[in-house]
């Protein structure tokens, strides 16, 4: 197999240009015109491609290394050659240099053409056009910023715009210093040679560069000849006399450098295409530079994690609580991560509203306890929970409303005829919800007997995920534990929840009489796009007077 060694090109004129990525590895079969490194200026950064197909056999250069043309960049074993001799071609015919060739470049001496010019020598105003310099062989590149706006003062050297073709994006620097008088050009234009970018008032103590007549279309570079036609040019090469370096001001060049993301031109172009604005992208490269791997784990990160929802949201600052005293970190189960997505989804996407109610369950609770006997009898305990599924179950009969979930759209409303209700249990692996079905066609007993036999299941964690699918309503019952009250979050994409706290004896009267009364104070929460406040109203007043007269549920 014969082996060749590709070499950083003609990098037109620029030498010790950093390594900013490797797009390659060792092994990696490439092919012909695939980008191998990437390296950058301070004026462009280019993709550097092969000029072979083969596999590579070893890299010569790091991430963050100089390099100047003629320096290794890495060795091939070229594809579908037989012979064993190594070839080692300095400049090949098939060169790096053509290969590599960077499509286009900033050479901005060939843009100005001043319009006025000061032969006295005292501090001149004089206007001078920028405009697009030869691209070294690429028709079109898009304007992909404007560093510098109208009223901008800049220096020479300073970037007026950054332009980008598929192999590079380059800086077109001032020639002169000066204030940008007028922008002729936006963002996303696609621009070729000659196009007139801006006109800069320039502003010096020496006559300005070279005068001519009008804003005719740039002359070509002359001043470097030997310049490949198709090279990167990135020196700014015809500087006008005496520019004003005394500039101490933060400059535009200064400021993009300090908010700008450091990315190669594939990079960027890909973040485009996904819609990613990189500077969201962590990079890992040489001062944070943003690699193809980073972008790709930034999307994968997004697409796959439940947590998305919200994105856009200031995010909570991170906090070193150790700083403060002891801690203990101990992972999420993927239970609660699960439940905590569920939750800041429905709690982003729902306009929650809750309704608070005291029912009188004073005789249910009598007619419960009567029941003692026969609850020892069957093994079989009954709650309040049982009769609050029942009442629930009636309630959704008799208010289609919260029976009901949003379409996805947004366009429609599914009413269901079936009743399902959910009950969040809580376990020591985080809260489930597993399902009852057709509540409303089941007694007390058959009620108690299921919520045992799933709440139990998922206590264990053995509830399938049929038990947990196909809820109407949820109940959330914190009676066994406390609480006067609370707001529970509405399980969407059902429309409505129910929160029971504990019961409390209070005072009542009943018929003119003061007694304790057994009153269990109930929470509804639910979602205001699909339910109005009088159908809520209605709804829970229906719970509270079917709990307060259970045989209300009869009727
Ligand atoms: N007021 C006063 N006492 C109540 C009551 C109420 N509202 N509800 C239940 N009780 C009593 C029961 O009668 C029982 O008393 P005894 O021990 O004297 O028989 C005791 O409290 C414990 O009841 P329980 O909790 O075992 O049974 P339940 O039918 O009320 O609830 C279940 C079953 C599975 C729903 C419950 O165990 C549970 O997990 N609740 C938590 C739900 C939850 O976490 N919700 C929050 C979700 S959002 O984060």
């Amino acid at each position: 197999m014969s082996k060749q060694t590709v070499k950083v090109p003609d990098l037109g004129g620029a030498s010790e240009v950093e390594v900013i990525e490797i797009c390659v590895a060792v092994g990696d079969t490439i092919s012909l015109d695939q980008s191998l490194i990437v390296v950058e200026s301070d004026k462009a950064s280019m993709d550097i491609p092969s000029p072979v197909a083969g596999v590579i056999v070893s890299i010569a250069v790091a991430d963050g290394a100089t390099v100047s043309e003629g320096d290794v960049v890495l060795e091939v074993e070229l594809a579908g050659s037989d012979s064993d001799a190594a070839v080692n071609v300095e400049a090949p015919v098939e060169a790096p240099a053509q290969a590599a060739v960077v499509e286009s470049a900033p050479v901005v001496e060939a843009a100005p053409v001043v319009e006025a010019a000061n032969p006295t020598g005292a501090p001149v105003t004089s206007v001078l056009s920028v405009y697009v310099p030869d691209l070294g062989g690429a028709d079109k590149v898009e304007l992909i910023e404007v560093v510098a706006g109208v009223g901008e003062r800049i220096s020479e050297g300073d970037g007026i715009v950054v332009m980008e073709s598929d192999k590079a994006s380059m800086e077109l620097p001032s020639p002169v210093t000066g204030v940008i008088t007028v922008m002729h050009v936006k963002e996303g234009d696609s621009l070729a040679e000659g196009d007139l970018v801006a006109e800069v008032e320039v502003i010096d103590s020496a006559p300005a560069p070279v005068a001519s007549a009008a804003s005719s279309a740039p002359a070509p570079v002359s001043a470097q000849p030997e310049v490949k036609a198709a090279a990167p040019v990135i020196e700014n090469i015809a500087k006008p006399a005496a520019s004003d370096k005394s500039d101490d001001s933060i400059s535009a060049r200064d400021r993009r450098r300090k908010t700008d993301t450091h990315a190669g031109p594939a990079v960027r172009k890909l973040a485009r295409e996904l819609g990613v604005d990189l500077k969201r992208v962590k990079g890992t490269g040489p001062r944070d530079r943003v690699a193809k791997e980073d972008l790709h784990n930034f999307v994968k990160k997004i697409v796959s994690e439940p947590q998305s929802v919200g994105s856009g949201i200031p995010q909570v600052p991170a906090v070193d609580f150790a700083q403060f005293g002891e801690v203990e970190i101990k992972p999420m189960t993927k239970l609660h991560k699960l439940t905590a997505a569920n939750m800041q989804r429905s709690w982003l996407n729902v306009p929650h509203v809750t309704q608070f109610d005291e029912a009188d369950i004073t005789e249910l609770e009598t007619f419960r306890k009567g029941l003692k006997a026969e609850m020892d009898r069957r093994g079989i305990k009954i709650t309040p929970l049982p009769f609050l599924i029942k009442a629930v179950a009636a309630a959704l009969r008799a208010n289609p409303a919260f029976n009901a979930s949003l379409s996805a759209d947004g366009e429609s409303i599914v009413y269901k005829k079936y009743i399902n209700i959910g009950m969040a249990v809580d376990t020591p692996a985080g809260l489930m919800v597993p399902v009852i079905r057709d509540a409303d066609q089941k007694g007390i007993w058959e009620l108690s007997q299921e919520i045992l036999e799933l709440a139990t299941k998922a206590k264990e964690r053995k509830l399938k995920p049929a038990e947990m699918q196909g809820g109407c309503f949820t109940i959330s019952s914190l009676g066994g534990i406390g609480g006067t009250g609370f707001t529970p979050i509405v399980n969407t994409p059902e429309v409505g929840i129910l929160g029971v706290s504990k019961l409390a004896i209070k005072p009542g009267y009943v018929d003119g009489n003061l007694e304790p009364r057994k009153m269990l104070p109930v929470s509804l929460s639910y979602d205001h796009r699909a339910v109005n406040g009088g159908d809520a109203g209605r709804f829970l007043t229906f719970i509270s007077a079917a709990l307060s007269d259970v045989r209300r549920l009869v009727l």
